[in-house]
């Protein structure tokens, strides 16, 4: 065996006639043009050594191939590009095999599509997810997979995105081995075997045939999820023309169309949103803290919120002890713990074994000295002011001296819940999106005393939750719920100056948001909020605008969705404009002589996104948050923001 070396990422040894090339480009070696060129070298070396009868193809550390260099979109190309390496790869005299090892995604699998078999471990993870970067595939993925697996199939698959395990791949028809046993062992008896048959070339085989309506099904079911996004659409007309045309024209258009998305506003708007995401939750000053070791996690409340914390713990493989007040309430506690895992088994989430297995991890006892061996915990109990620093008070002569506490409010300062404590420094806010065992989004609250190793604790813990966590300092309702309330106030204060709800939450869906925000009012209900205002009329600035329309219709008995009337009216369930509602609102108007003006969809949205981004600005001003790019992260993530507009701080051009 003698290692070879053909770029500064790519590298080979040979074995009995097989020459294995490692891709070694960390950290998930991506097509950077390195890559690219070692690879070329390699089947330049592999075409002339008349002792190489096959190659094999894998990928160094956990990755097989991430896909294209993400990096390097936007700068001039470098050849050899990955279209022409692809080619060279599909048409090459000597068989290549793929030996997937882990993650083989977008361009990578577009590698493995071309190579003449393909072969993978238990632990990869296969996908095209160019639609979530608002790309199609740009090597070939909408006209190989077709010809692999069906029309209908790769309709879904590219369209969605979806990552798929080894498994399904292999019974969809992907992959040709799943192999047990070492890997490129299996891989270079594999090459050895195909040295001696025809090569199967993906691209010439034709699409296997199927009748319309499936294609047509889902195809319509695509675009329904697309909702109004260019890629996926995109993507379901490639992978058709793929059974139209040859393979030359069905790439040629498949690149043409990759090239103009990729210059697209969307594309780049979910770049910078991939970006945002691996950048979240970094804080450069806790770079050298270790975190403290977390293994059992205790949570006081069971209710709707801690049910959801308990699960996604239990799912992250922590032991989790519920703490409840009387014997009822902790049954009722594991019965709501209970139901959610008996819901994710129905649904095929998890099998009974992962039920019981977690259950196994689960305590509920109405005795908070059980607490003693957790080493976080976290409160979720009623957010009110009181029963949180009494109850702090209380947890700091049952937990460890090393143990954190994390409160989960929503409104209240943990500054000053953890001043009710005997060590701030050990308090952190972890404040999550209901449902908590669902929601990815997690601000983390840094508050005024917390130890950096607390932080940095928090952080890990959010992270094996499988969370998207974002820091944020001490304010009123943090990022999310600040940036919430301007937006909110800036759509009241434009139903005053001349725009009717509908026509609001009509240029909201346009824009991309699953729901207006008055439709989420009414699915919400309005007396909560209703009740805070009306306990905040005695400190609420005279000065301040202020738009009574909300009472109003509150004082009307229109509480929302449940009670069938609210911003709108529900006649059989349907939301339909209300003239009561419009009545209610032109009082309103005369009331303070505003002469109403009327909006373009434009007008709105542009004049929401300003009102968000300028609270945004704030928060980075207020040292609340470290970048606009977690403001984005929040809003996305907690309240319905469409990630292919980037988010109110990209959106607004104020990165
Ligand atoms: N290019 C460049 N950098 C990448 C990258 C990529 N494709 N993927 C990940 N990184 C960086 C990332 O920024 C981070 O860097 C580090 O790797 C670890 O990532 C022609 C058009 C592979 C499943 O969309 O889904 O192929 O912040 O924290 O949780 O059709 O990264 O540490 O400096 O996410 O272990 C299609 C995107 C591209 C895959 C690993 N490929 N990546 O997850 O680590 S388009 C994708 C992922 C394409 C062709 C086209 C995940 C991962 P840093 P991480 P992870």
């Amino acid at each position: 065996m003698s290692a070879l070396r053909f770029s500064d990422t790519i590298s080979a040894t040979l074995t009995d006639g097989v020459l294995v090339v490692t891709i070694d480009n960390p950290p998930v070696n991506a097509l950077s043009a390195d890559v690219r060129a070692g690879l070329m070298a390699a089947m330049d070396h592999a075409e002339k050594d008349s002792a190489i009868v096959a190659l094999v193809l894998t990928g160094a550390g956990n990755a097989f191939i991430g896909g294209a260099d993400i990096k390097e979109f936007g700068k001039p190309p470098i050849e050899p590009l990955l279209p022409q390496v692809i080619a060279r790869i599909e048409n090459f005299s000597k068989p290549i095999v793929a030996a997937i090892n882990g993650v083989a995604l977008g361009g990578g699998l577009e590698v493995a599509l071309a190579c003449h078999k393909r072969d993978a471990g238990p632990s990869a993870k296969i996908g095209l997810p160019e639609v979530k970067l608002g790309i199609v595939p740009g090597a070939g993925g909408t006209q190989r997979l077709p010809r692999l697996i069906g029309t209908a199939a790769a309709i879904e698959l590219i369209s969605s995105g979806r990552i798929i395990s080894a498994n399904e791949a292999h019974k969809l028809g992907i992959i040709d081995g799943l192999i047990e046993s070492p890997l490129i062992d299996a891989a270079i008896v594999s090459a050895k075997s195909a040295a001696d048959l025809p090569l199967r070339r993906t691209g010439t085989l034709s699409v296997p045939s199927e009748p319309a309506e499936a294609i047509d099904k889902a195809a319509t079911e695509a675009l329904r999820k697309a909702r109004g996004q260019r890629a996926p659409a995109e993507a379901v007309r490639l992978v058709r023309l793929a059974g139209t045309t040859s393979l030359a024209e069905g790439l040629a258009e498949e690149r043409r169309t990759f090239m103009e998305l990729r210059d697209s506003r969307e594309a780049a708007a979910l770049r910078h949103v991939f970006f945002a995401e691996r950048a979240a939750g970094r804080v450069e000053s806790l770079e050298k803290v270790a975190p403290r070791k977390i293994e059992t996690v205790g949570i006081v409340g069971t209710g709707l919120m801690g049910s959801g914390i308990a699960v996604a713990a239990l799912n992250a493989g922590y032991r989790v002890i519920g703490i409840e007040q009387t014997q009822d309430a902790a049954d009722n506690g594991r019965e709501r713990i209970t139901g959610i895992l008996d819901k994710a088994v129905q649904s095929g989430r998890i099998d009974t074994a992962g039920r019981d297995d977690r259950l196994s991890r689960l305590t509920v006892a109405a005795d908070a000295q059980e607490l003693g061996q957790a080493d976080l915990v976290i409160e979720a109990v009623f957010d009110d002011l009181t029963v949180k620093t009494e109850l702090f008070q209380r947890l700091g002569s049952i937990i460890r001296t090393d143990a954190i506490l994390a409160t989960n409010t929503s409104y209240l300062d943990p500054n000053v819940i953890g001043a009710a404590t005997a060590h701030p420094e050990r308090v952190v806010g972890l404040h999550f999106f209901s449902p908590a065992n669902v929601m990815r989004l997690l601000e983390v609250v840094n508050c005024e005393k917390t130890a950096p190793d607390v932080l940095a604790s928090a952080l890990a813990f959010a992270k094996r939750l499988g969370k998207l966590p974002v820091v944020c300092g001490v304010t009123e309702g943090f990022i999310g719920n600040r940036i919430f309330s301007a937006y909110r106030r800036e759509a009241e204060f434009m139903v005053e100056d001349g725009a009717l709800p509908h026509e609001i939450d009509a240029a909201l869906e346009a824009f991309g948001f699953p729901m207006g925000l008055f439709a989420v009012y009414d699915m919400a209900g309005l007396e909560i909020a209703w009740a805070r205002r009306k306990r905040q009329t005695a400190t609420r600035d005279p000065a301040a605008r202020y738009v009574v329309i909300a009472d109003r219709l509150c004082e009307a008995g229109r509480f929302g969705q449940k009670a069938g009337r609210g911003w709108y009216a529900y006649p059989d369930g349907k939301r339909t404009v209300d003239p009561e509602v419009t009545a209610i609102i032109e009082t309103a108007r005369a009331e303070k002589d505003i002469a109403p003006k009327s909006f373009t969809a434009d007008e709105i949205v542009t004049r929401l996104l300003k009102a968000m981004a300028d609270e945004g600005d704030a928060l980075l001003a207020e040292g609340i948050a470290a970048r606009a790019s977690d403001i984005d992260l929040v809003m996305i993530n907690g309240y319905g923001f469409p990630p292919h507009k980037g988010g109110p701080m990209f959106a607004a051009g104020r990165r």
